[in-house]
């Protein structure tokens, strides 16, 4: 099968806009995330709009075994897969480090850097055997600077900012593109998760200003996605035009 990509943490958000960008533009794609209903609805929707093949996996990236089980075990016709993103992952919590809560660092660290790595690991023998590939790692603004009660959440960031040069670096010789994009501030449900459902507390992150969305970044993935195999784009910080960096946001 031609053109496979396969994003993890594609049930919402930047995720599910990904797969849609790709879908409506004829790729096949491997979708995953824990909630499995709207992870089987969005394969629905993605296959009879577009008329490309949609292979489900319902997994929690946290969760090695799982994911090495699922990851490891393709059905043959779906294992020449071209672009890995990494996407899955949360913020927990907003709190100074000494009041952070700890079960909150352990499900940031574990899902945004450890199921990363997991993931790619269990992918990337798929790439270096198609002797190319290509992997994008949606970091954050946070990864590249750190702001007042970011800590957990800023540390896994910019462990993915150091992953994502270290697999250049290391995938060289392979012919394994690696790509790291970081957001700024973008309406998805990322803040809803970080605040437990609050969802006031949510929506006034993105009081005064107009937030990145999810088909934002879906089409720059597709554009650093598409271009010439010799063109490799390292790293793209994207933030709104009233985001200055990490904390600056101009409101009004
Ligand atoms: P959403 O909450 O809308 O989407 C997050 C996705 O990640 C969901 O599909 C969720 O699926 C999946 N996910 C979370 N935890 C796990 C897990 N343990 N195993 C498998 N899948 C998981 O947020 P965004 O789309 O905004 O976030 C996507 C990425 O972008 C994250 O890495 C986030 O850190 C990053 N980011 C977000 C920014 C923003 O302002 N929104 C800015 C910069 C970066 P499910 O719950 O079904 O498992
Ligand atoms: C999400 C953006 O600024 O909330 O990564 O950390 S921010």
């Amino acid at each position: 099968m031609n053109n496979i990509i396969l994003i993890t943490g594609t049930t919402s958000g930047f995720g599910k806009a990904i797969a849609e960008k790709f879908a409506s533009n004829g790729w096949n794609c491997i979708i995953t995330g824990r909630r499995k209903e709207k992870l089987f609805s969005l394969a629905d929707e993605l296959k009879s709009k577009y008329n490309i093949k949609l292979l489900p996996l319902v997994f929690d990236v946290q969760k090695r075994k799982e994911v090495f089980d699922v990851l490891t075990n393709l059905p043959a016709e779906w294992s020449d897969i071209n672009i890995l993103v990494n996407n899955a992952g949360l913020a927990l919590g907003r709190d100074s480090f000494e009041n952070a809560n700890l079960d909150d660092w352990d499900t940031m660290l574990d899902t945004n850097v450890k199921g990363l790595m997991y993931v790619s690991k269990a992918v990337i023998p798929y790439l270096i055997e198609k002797k190319q590939g290509h992997i994008i790692n949606i970091g954050s603004i946070a990864g590249k600077e750190v702001y007042q009660f970011g800590n957990g959440y800023c540390a896994s960031k910019f462990a993915v900012d150091a992953l994502s040069k270290s697999m250049r670096i290391d995938l060289l010789s392979k012919n394994i593109k690696v790509t790291a994009i970081h957001p700024g501030a973008a309406e998805t449900e990322f803040s809803l998760v970080r605040f437990k459902g609050d969802a006031d507390k949510a929506a006034s992150v993105y009081n005064g200003f107009i937030p990145l969305y999810a088909e934002n970044i879906a089409d720059i993935v597709y554009y650093v996605a598409t271009l010439p195999p010799s063109v490799c784009i390292n790293e793209l910080i994207v933030t709104p035009t009233a985001q200055a960096n990490a904390y600056l946001f101009h409101k009004v």
